[in-house]
């Protein structure tokens, strides 16, 4: 399996993905069946796991209940190298380039390498960059690093294609989670003309709506984190 080609393959025939992120430390293992119900009968086509400050055991347990029951691809969206669990099947490895931040734009990831040896983890390179969003988030109080202005599409954009010139297989715009305000369409728009790898967009995302409109104006993979943990049955219309 290869996991990073099946989304360049769903790019490039424009059929759109949706990730439910699971933050551990806000998951009760015991709702986790009802959950997987809910993330199985979901159009959900990949389960991210991560946060800001969890630790390896809770990832582990997690990971694992997920694997015996959810079919989609369980990937890694970690904070830190801490959170890095052998049962899932692939890792974002994520450089925070909106940052100044060195711990976040090469020092965990150097820190990862010994940890990610033992594991089959498929590896795929990430650009991860934060976007303004109204007030202070979590990404932005433990990364220490400003966020990038909402009104300068312009730089947003150059900071992508950097990002992808530097070899980042995939692009990735961030509000934070629980976002005030999600990533600007108009960002949205000129950042996926701008670059040629997949383009992720997450955080502040709360309605079907506005998850049409990130795919309409270029999104190739939405994130969904609050919205499905205020209610997991966010994606069932009545
Ligand atoms: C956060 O982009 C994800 O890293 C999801 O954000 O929790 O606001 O959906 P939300």
């Amino acid at each position: 399996k290869n996991y990073y080609q099946e989304i360049v393959h769903a790019k490039s025939d424009n059929r759109k993905l949706i990730a439910i992120l699971l933050d551990p430390d806000k998951i009760v293992l015991n709702n986790l069946p009802t959950l997987i119900e809910k993330i199985q009968l979901s159009p959900a086509t990949h389960v991210f796991v991560g946060g800001s400050s969890v630790s390896n055991q809770i990832m582990d347990v997690l990971i694992q209940r997920l694997k015996e029951k959810v079919t989609l691809p369980i990937v890694l969206f970690p904070g830190n190298p801490s959170q890095i669990s052998e049962h899932a099947d692939a890792i974002l490895f994520l450089s925070l380039i909106s940052g100044r931040n060195s711990d976040y734009l090469i020092d965990h990831q150097v820190n990862a390498i010994p940890i990610l040896e033992k594991t089959d983890l498929e590896i795929i390179s990430t650009g991860y960059i934060l976007i303004e969003s109204g007030s202070e988030t979590a990404v932005e109080r433990v990364s220490k690093t400003k966020p990038l202005d909402r009104n300068n599409s312009d730089y947003v954009c150059q900071t992508a294609v950097a990002g992808a010139y530097l070899g980042n297989k995939l692009i990735y715009l961030e509000a934070g989670s629980g976002a005030k305000l999600a990533v600007p369409l108009e960002m949205i728009r000129k950042v996926a003309d701008a670059i040629s790898v997949p383009l992720l967009v997450g955080g502040g995302i709360r309605s079907h709506k506005e998850i049409k409109e990130a795919f309409d104006n270029g999104a190739d993979l939405v994130v969904i984190g609050t919205a499905f943990e205020n209610n997991p049955n966010f994606f069932h219309h009545d």
